[in-house]
């Protein structure tokens, strides 16, 4: 039972109703071992890193490179690939100025697509403002999967500079064909065309391998996968790095070999030279944590994933049984030979019923989900919903947090008679 790891799920809400946590894809909880590794890190080793020449700050500097190698590894990227952000917002916008800044010039073309979530759209909304470059996004279908079709075609035609898409919608819980686009990138772009791909919601359930996915840049959130809040990353292909069209957008102490009065030398290692000012340590100790929580207590990636597609069948299934909900995003595989392409969540509209106030009845009822647009506008607008509910997992839950979510779910419908 991994629950006993996440002793924040015995709690009990509006003082008598225990917890039922199904907002993971908002934030996740952290296990006990993350939780002490960071404690143990405070308690032991907490020092400055690279910059003293002294046992405690030799220390720190240890885990810090330890825990950024179980990150890389955990990912499938190499050495010096990872670049620590605080979280997968950061590292997006971390492409926009350290990559979009010097490489997209006015008449180029960025594209997205209509369901991203904020953070995958506004920094390429703020890219192509500035640089006089037009934005185009790719549309979803009536099941929620993307609509492919026109991506070969402004690939060849358009002078495209950047594709940007999530590997795992937060609102539809599509899985998007990321080496799909890849290929098709790499076949009708330029070759000066680049992938950034939004990982924060396929980390936490899908096995990923970077270099296998073969897109040139993937940002990730640690909260979201069991880590603690406030670290991130983004990894970047290493010729990107070496090549120098991937530059650092954070300037200062730490990333430099030396400093003039007039001009600075950058350090020719990028795991320094993108890590400007004092990094949070103890989170990333904690990042390192989760990730080996992820292979050691929960049996791998693999393991999740099938977890997890468990949980959103389960769901799947209660919902049948309220004609008035209409659930968003793939509900049957694309073809009898595949499974079913979504994770980690599962949204609805309730018919005659606003989010916000399902999410309330939900509440008082001890669970917790998340209700609104999610921080997807251009989604919900596109498909004409006011707001959504989304219940949403990770491996902590099980069968009885969704059949309390069913029963919580009736309550709605006792209360507003729809
Ligand atoms: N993007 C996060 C979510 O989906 C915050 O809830």
């Amino acid at each position: 039972m991994l629950k006993q790891f996440f002793p924040i799920l015995g709690r009990r809400v509006h003082d008598t109703v225990p917890l039922t946590y199904l907002d993971s894809a908002a934030t996740s909880h952290a296990p006990l071992p993350v939780i002490e590794a960071i404690s143990n890190y405070y308690l032991n080793h907490r020092s400055n890193v690279h910059r003293g020449i002294h046992q405690l700050s030799e220390e720190s500097t240890q885990v810090w490179e330890d825990s950024r190698q179980v990150v890389e590894r955990f990912l499938g990227a190499g050495a010096g690939e990872l670049i620590i952000t605080r979280n997968a917002t950061e590292a997006l916008n971390g492409v926009a100025y350290g990559w979009g800044w010097h490489q997209v010039e006015a008449g180029d073309v960025i594209i997205s697509t209509v369901m991203e979530h904020h953070a995958n759209l506004v920094p390429w909304q703020e890219l192509a403002k500035n640089k006089g470059a037009e934005l185009r996004l790719l549309e979803v279908d009536e099941a929620g999967r993307l609509n492919l079709e026109p991506l070969p075609g402004w690939l060849e035609q358009l002078p495209v500079k950047l594709v940007a898409i999530s590997h795992v919608s937060n609102t539809l819980g599509t899985i998007n064909p990321i080496s799909e686009v890849v290929s098709m990138v790499r076949k009708y772009g330029r070759s000066s065309t680049r992938v950034v791909v939004d990982g924060a919601q396929a980390v936490p359930h899908l096995p990923v391998d970077f270099h296998s996915l073969g897109a040139d840049f993937y940002a990730f959130s640690g909260h979201k996968m069991l880590g603690p809040m406030g670290i991130g990353g983004l990894l970047v292909r290493r010729e990107l790095l070496d090549t120098n069209e991937m530059r650092p957008w954070l300037f200062g102490g730490g990333m430099i070999e030396g400093v003039m009065r007039d001009r600075a030398v950058y350090h020719s290692d990028p795991a320094e030279r993108f890590t400007a000012g004092t990094p949070d340590v103890a989170s990333m100790v904690g990042l390192a944590a989760a990730c080996q929580f992820l292979t050691d207590q929960v049996g791998g990636m693999a393991v999740a994933a099938a977890h997890d597609q468990k949980l959103i069948q389960l769901t799947l299934q209660v919902l049948k049984d309220f004609p008035q909900v209409t659930v968003i995003g793939p509900t049957l595989p694309r073809t009898s030979a595949v499974e079913l392409d979504r994770s980690g969540s599962v949204a609805f509209v309730y018919e005659g019923v606003h989010a916000h106030d399902v999410a309330q009845i939900l509440d008082s009822e001890g669970v917790a989900v998340r209700s609104g647009h999610h921080c997807t506008m251009p989604l919900h607008q596109a498909c004409g919903w006011v707001a959504s509910t989304r219940v949403s997992f990770q491996i902590y839950n099980d069968e009885a947090d969704i059949e309390t979510f069913a029963r919580a779910l009736k309550k709605v419908h006792t209360v507003f008679g729809v």
